[in-house]
């Protein structure tokens, strides 16, 4: 990857102009998309129907399409009575729209409704999701129904498959695990708004390639899924195409993560594609693959032990020294129930700055003994360093930090504004996981 592609990856420059226009009130024109929530009953499997709040009335909500560069008008209809919020999740777009009230975009009021425009880029998995704080109300945020898949196609180009299939993962009926509240554990599994085994299959012929776009639009939970007889071909992470396609033979995605997997399918049956934890599979984590023309109950086959690596589908690093390094520390607070980053908790943290037009390195030190998959909004970084690896051409948007270790990324500051940082596990993010990045004047 050359400087100019990394600029036009990582890089958006919003005029001011675009600013001024980006949150107009509802016109007369339609909106090219509606987002309406409200309150609905989702049937999962038999016996487990849920009430939550959800987009279009279904869960997940329905799969956006917009094309790179093609400007928008979002209309997004409250009929609940509490105020939220939807996120525009990997894209580079302004603060206003860009769906986070610390940024300054306006929250949607119970009852109200308000128009959002904007340009889509860059192109590839995308998602959109609720950015209010859940707390200790496990039917808020990321807990409810309020998620989906939005894919900004590329303007030319596009990549060779077959047949395309979105899994979209989730849990429900969340509870506390532990004493002291401070673990979220789950009843029930979905994807694609079933548990294993109620919704529909999904139809494959042999030799075709499938391009599986996974989404984990879970608000805590880390997965890792199995398809038995096949291996993936990673092709994209968070929708950015990766330096060096690699075959692997499971995913392990957390929360806020996309990883696009290339498929061949050369291994006629029914088969579940799924959670890897025995007990989340059996509570509806998984998904059956069926070939036309087989029958029989759907396999499933234990996947040998494999480590997940990003740097697997990087290259060998080598970067220019950053205008600036941001030194970013994770670590717990008191009895573990909040988070710092630099020794405070938000909303006391204190911002950080970066150098406009300029790289700048996020140096993120995890001093605790638990794993965070960090999120920036607004901007895409390249991972330069991974728990002491050095690597490049894996461009992202949610990158786990492992407890213990650090993790070191660069991004190019081009999206002038204020953009938040938090970690994407909803528990953490709403004690205390969360800063401001700002540029320097
Ligand atoms: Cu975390």
């Amino acid at each position: 990857m050359n400087r100019r592609e990394f600029l036009s990856l990582t890089g958006t420059i919003v005029s001011s102009a675009a600013l001024a226009r980006a949150a107009d009130a509802p016109g007369d024109a339609p909106a090219d998309i509606t987002l309406r929530l409200s309150e609905v009953a989702i049937e999962l499997g038999q016996g487990h129907t849920i009430k939550t709040v959800a987009y279009n009335g279904k869960v997940p909500g329905p799969v956006l399409r917009m094309t790179e560069d093609k400007r928008v008008a979002v209309d997004v209809i409250n009929e609940t009575s509490n105020p939220e919020i939807v996120h525009w999740h990997g894209y580079h777009i302004p603060p206003e729209v860009d769906g986070a009230m610390e940024e300054g975009t306006p929250m949607v009021q119970g009852h109200d409704r308000r128009r959002f425009m904007f340009t889509p880029q860059p192109s590839g998995t995308r998602w959109y999701h609720a950015h209010a704080m859940a707390g200790q109300d496990l039917s808020k945020g990321l807990y409810s129904g309020q998620f989906g898949m939005a894919i900004v196609e590329p303007r030319s180009g596009a990549a060779r498959y077959d047949l395309e299939v979105p899994i979209i993962l989730h849990e429900w009926d969340p509870f506390f695990s532990t004493d002291k509240g401070n673990d979220v554990e789950y009843n029930v599994f979905s994807i694609n708004g079933k548990m294993l085994g109620s919704g529909e299959p999904v139809r494959v012929k042999g030799s075709q390639r499938v391009l599986f776009r996974v989404l984990n639009a879970s608000a805590t939970v880390q997965h890792r899924l199995a398809l038995p007889g096949h291996t993936f071909e990673i092709v994209a992470l968070d929708g950015n195409a990766v330096a060096n396609p690699g075959k692997v033979p499971l995913l392990d995605i957390a929360p806020g993560e996309r990883i696009d997997a290339i498929v061949e399918m050369d291994a006629p049956g029914i088969w579940i594609f799924g959670e890897e934890d025995d007990r989340q599979r059996a509570n509806g984590a998984g998904i059956v693959i069926e070939y036309a023309g087989a029958t029989g109950p759907a396999q499933w086959v234990k996947p040998a032990p494999f480590v997940w690596d990003y740097t697997a589908f990087g290259g060998k690093g080598g970067f220019p020294e950053p205008a600036a390094a941001v030194p970013l520390v994770f670590e717990p607070r008191f009895d573990g129930n909040l988070w710092a980053i630099n020794g405070k908790s938000f909303p006391n943290t204190d911002p950080f700055f970066v150098v406009p037009g300029a790289r700048n390195r996020l140096v993120f030190d995890n001093r605790s003994d638990m794993s965070h998959p960090v999120h920036l909004h607004r901007h895409t970084f390249e991972i330069t360093r991974y728990a002491g690896k050095p690597t490049s051409g894996v461009f992202k948007d949610v990158v786990v930090v492992p407890k213990r270790s650090t993790v070191e990324v660069d991004l190019m500051a081009n999206a002038p504004g204020p953009s938040l940082f938090h970690c994407h596990q909803q528990f953490h993010m709403d004690f205390g996981f969360m800063a401001l990045m700002q540029y320097r004047a």
